[in-house]
């Protein structure tokens, strides 16, 4: 649990029943009292009637003259602004970032030197595909943009929850997204990527072989975004005071530890609750449960680059950590949800190219396209070059400049001089050498043109060593992802192009794959421009092997009815309470179930609408007579069978294990009485019981 001071989400006064008058026509009218604000227009005209327009006589036509309807209409009509062509899907909230590691030697940036200091920050977590309503739980990237209110500006780290990208170069952006989108013809499918024009793309793409690991693994099904880790993903320059420049690679890893869903969970789980990533980031953090990131550089000389076996401006490397260690530098804490949707999470603009003075870019050529892309973006979707006015995107430091004018300026600037240099205003705002932003003197020689650069030629090496570094359980899931995506796709040539491709990655993994599409024979692989290379495993880069072994940040369900057992139910919420988890309750019916001894007990969710998908664990704890009654109910046996195939903890007692067996579910090690057993249960529920997977499901 952080330490920070809760913040409670502002409480509406409910309850208070309204005064109601009824008008001629019969619409009620709800009574103001004298010290309650005047409802009024846009221009602070008071409404005396806010439930009828004005019409030529009861039953005639409305009156153009109308002015509060037009005014009221036509605000509405203009209330939706263009969704952002990616990333429209997202949850944002406000923090702060603390240094707790000074990085001095290499920059000059504040933000990155002054210890203890705590910057302020707005951050936003989306999908990539799907629109703005989208549900939250598809396979896809998750974006994780960062927004620094820094002393010496706005500092936007733009990154996703994978350190590696599709493409190489920023030209080819638009195909890119343009595939994975619903197909333009037909309108379908909303935020997936398994059809044929995301394949056909990719199969045509080579570069993106090592993205497709990424996405086609766990990595793209989190549990929470409380949960995933953030890149920065390409290479950034720091700049320190002496103007000697380091290459430098940002990180983001949860406090909370790493953790997925299994697909199927989350196809489940879009179902129960589409808001399920969203609710769960605005529960955490309205109770005072606030998501924590670690912050960490990899930090490299340009003769360190030189000597890695990729080319680290190829935005489909990663470093592994085996080869530069990560250091952690300081943490990001979000602590307040935004007070308005709309103004805040759908208006704040990120752009790459927002950086601070000692932070710089590199060539990475897809990094140098997006420079040019973000800005000209917001400048379309909030649809002025004044968005920066907005209260999310304004710097919290001084800024003044001599930029005027433009739609919906705030700004009310005064005197005659708006250009600089002038003589006229001594007090107008001037450059500064010193501490304004310079750029990295680096030496630029060579030959004009469209150019790849011949060290951006292997293609599948770091896609395989991604690969062979995942637990076994892992690599079975991400099999079993692309047979799914590509048992989806109408053109089988596609399908036998993509399992071309898996052959050069790992051979294994082409079988596996080609066996669960039904192919007798693997294709030939496509020709390679360079041989692949055997690097190690790295095991920094699996899920599993580096999940927390904590509950914090964890539900469990309890499944109780009339005549549970108090003592069992007390005994499980104290177990999972200390382990740091919550309890939810679910019934049959929402409300209070009257426990054995008389007790009755506040129910959290009706069992209708509450499946197992929304716990980590469940327990079941009812009567003979509830058991019988529930092994009726096919939402309650679907509750206990998806438990465990979603391979889960299930803790029970007496009554639960009959229903256990009315749903058909056998033990193992994940399946327990808790009857003098919670620790052993609370030990279970903080992992998955990866060895039951294969009883359940057929994996490819
Ligand atoms: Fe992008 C949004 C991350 C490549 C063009 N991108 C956007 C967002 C994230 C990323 C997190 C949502 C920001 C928010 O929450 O508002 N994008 C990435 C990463 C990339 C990447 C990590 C590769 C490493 N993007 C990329 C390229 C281009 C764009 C190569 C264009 C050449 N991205 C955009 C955009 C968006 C955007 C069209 C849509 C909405 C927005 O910018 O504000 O300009």
């Amino acid at each position: 649990m952080s330490k920070e001071k809760p913040v409670q989400p502002k409480t509406e006064k409910s309850g208070v029943a309204a005064t109601l008058s009824v008008g001629n026509g019969g619409e009620w009218h709800q009574a103001a009292s004298d010290d309650q604000p005047a409802l009024t227009t846009n221009q602070g005209v008071p409404i005396s009637d806010n439930q009828n327009s004005l019409k030529a006589n009861p039953n005639g036509p409305t009156l153009l003259e109308d002015f509060i309807l037009r005014e009221k209409i036509t605000h509405f009509d203009h209330e939706r602004i263009p969704e952002r062509i990616v990333h429209a899907r997202g949850s944002g909230a406000h923090g702060f970032f603390e240094l707790n590691h000074s990085l001095e030697k290499y920059t000059t940036a504040k933000i990155l030197t002054e210890v203890g200091v705590q910057t302020p920050l707005f951050a936003r977590i989306s999908t990539v595909a799907g629109g703005s309503g989208s549900s939250d739980t598809p396979r896809d990237v998750r974006g994780f943009a960062i927004k620094f209110y820094t002393q010496e500006g706005n500092w936007d780290l733009v990154g996703n929850n994978v350190p590696v990208f599709f493409i190489q170069d920023a030209i080819k952006f638009p195909d890119l997204i343009h595939a994975v989108k619903m197909e333009p013809d037909r309108g379908f499918p909303q935020a997936a990527s398994a059809h044929d024009t995301f394949w056909d793309f990719i199969s045509l793409t080579p570069e993106s072989m090592h993205m497709v690991m990424w996405i086609m693994s766990d990595r793209t099904l989190p549990r929470s975004l409380r949960m995933i880790e953030g890149f920065g993903v390409h290479s950034f320059r720091l700049i320190n005071a002496a103007g000697v420049s380091t290459f430098v690679k940002f990180h983001w890893r949860p406090k909370l530890g790493l953790q997925s869903t299994l697909w199927d969970e989350a196809v489940k789980i879009a179902g129960a609750d589409p808001d399920f990533h969203r609710r769960e980031l605005f529960d955490a953090i309205s109770n005072g449960d606030f998501p924590e990131w670690e912050f960490s550089v990899q930090l490299f000389t340009e003769a360190q680059a030189d000597s890695f076996p990729f080319d680290h401006l190829d935005p489909t490397k990663l470093i592994p950590e085996e080869l530069i260690p990560l250091t952690v530098i300081g943490r990001m804490v979000l602590n307040r949800w935004p007070d308005n949707f709309f103004a805040e999470t759908e208006q704040v603009a990120f752009c790459p190219s927002h950086v601070v003075p000692g932070i710089d870019f590199s060539n990475d050529p897809l990094l140098q396209g997006r420079l040019f892309s973000y800005l000209d973006t917001q400048l379309s979707r909030l649809g002025s070059a004044n968005f920066n006015q907005i209260p999310v995107n304004a710097p919290k430091c001084p800024f003044a400049n001599q930029q005027r004018d433009g739609h919906m300026q705030m700004a009310q600037p005064t005197g005659r001089v708006s250009y600089e240099p002038n003589t006229l205003a001594e007090d107008s705002p001037r450059e500064h050498a010193k501490t304004g932003f310079s750029s990295a003197a680096v030496e630029e020689n060579g030959v004009k043109g469209r150019i790849r650069a011949a060290s951006f030629a292997d293609h599948y090496s770091q896609a395989r060593q991604f690969y062979i570094s995942l637990s076994s359980f892992e690599q079975a899931h991400l099999a079993s992802a692309l047979v799914f995506e590509l048992s989806k796709l109408e053109h089988p040539h596609i399908r036998t192009a993509m399992v071309g491709h898996l052959r050069h990655i790992e051979e294994s993994l082409a079988q596996r794959v080609g066996v669960g599409l039904g192919m007798h024979d693997l294709p030939t692989a496509p020709v390679t421009a360079v041989a692949v290379q055997q690097l190690p495993a790295s095991p920094a880069l699996q899920i599993i092997g580096n999940m927390k072994d904590t509950l914090e940040g964890r539900v469990i369900g309890l499944l109780l009815a009339d005549g549970s057992d108090a003592a069992s139910i007390e005994a499980v919420q104290n177990a999972v309470i200390r382990a740091g988890a919550v309890v939810k309750c679910v019934a049959l019916t929402i409300g209070q179930v009257t426990l054995e001894d008389g007790r009755v007990l506040d129910i959290d969710g009706q069992l209708a609408g509450t499946p197992s998908v929304m716990f980590d664990a469940v327990v079941i704890i009812l009567s003979d007579q509830a058991a019988a009654k529930l092994a009726k109910e096919a939402a309650a046996v679907d509750f206990i069978r998806d438990a465990f195939g979603h391979l889960k903890a299930i803790g029970f007692d007496r009554g639960g294990e009959a229903l256990l067996k009315a749903a058909g579910i056998g033990s193992d090690e994940g399946v327990m009485a808790i009857e003098d057993n919670v620790d052993s249960f609370v030990t279970a529920a903080k992992t998955r019981q990866w060895g039951r997977e294969t009883s359940v499901r057929t994996l490819a």
